[in-house]
């Protein structure tokens, strides 16, 4: 596996983003659904490891290579988790809606992910909480279950998409994008006022 770190230029910004949830909520769908390389759904095959999408955008001006890392959510993955999470820009939730197991479960991967980054010092990654499979209707998720697991774990945004229907599974992505390139121009602009001769 290539496990090299995303490296970026000025104009060009290259950005890791990790995918999480339990198997079958969706998280290559939406990976390849917001990629465009979802032709044919039944190629997608439960992801053994990690599949990496790549999307390339333009975001605030600026020309984003989007690198999609999607987890599988089998626990004898688990052991990935550091070369998963190396790296990592932004990150994104997901549980499907019709299943609420998937979002009691997903504490588990935000104390996994937060572990991580703070045992390597990743202040402040952006993260999106997303329940796929809006296109169903046997909801099992309540508003409620949703708010509480947001304030449970401090998690700002949440978005509802169909990654089959390709329905807004652009919103969280680019929401994560906005996110990670503020919080660089916020840098930015602070080393520039403490070091203005720089
Ligand atoms: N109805 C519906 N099915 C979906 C949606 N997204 C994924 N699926 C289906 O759910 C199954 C698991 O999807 P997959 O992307 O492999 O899940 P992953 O294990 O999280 O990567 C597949 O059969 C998908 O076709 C969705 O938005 N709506
Ligand atoms: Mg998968």
């Amino acid at each position: 596996m290539n496990t090299m770190l995303p490296h970026s230029t000025k104009n060009e910004s290259i950005l890791k983003v990790a995918v999480l949830g339990l198997g079958s909520v969706g998280k290559t769908t939406i990976s390849k659904s917001y990629s465009g390389e979802l032709n044919d759904i039944d190629q997608i095959s439960m992801t053994k490891g990690v599949d990496i999408t790549v999307k390339r955008l333009i975001h605030q001006g600026k020309t984003v290579t989007l690198q999609i890392w999607d987890f599988a959510g089998q626990k004898q993955f688990r052991f990935m988790i550091d070369v998963f999470l190396r790296g990592v820009k932004g990150v994104m939730y997901v549980y499907d809606i019709t299943d609420i197991e998937t979002l009691a479960y997903l504490h588990e991967f935000v104390d996994l992910t937060r572990n991580y980054l703070a045992n390597h010092f990743y202040p402040n990654v952006p993260e999106v909480l997303v329940g796929n499979k809006l296109d169903l209707e046997q909801v099992e998720v309540s508003i409620e279950d949703i708010h509480d697991f947001m304030k449970n774990y401090n998690i700002k945004k949440h978005f509802l998409v169909s990654g089959l229907l390709s329905g807004n599974v652009s919103e969280p992505f680019e929401y994560v994008v906005d996110q990670i390139l503020n919080k660089e121009q916020n840098l930015a602009d602070e080393l520039i006022s403490k070091y203005p001769s720089f």
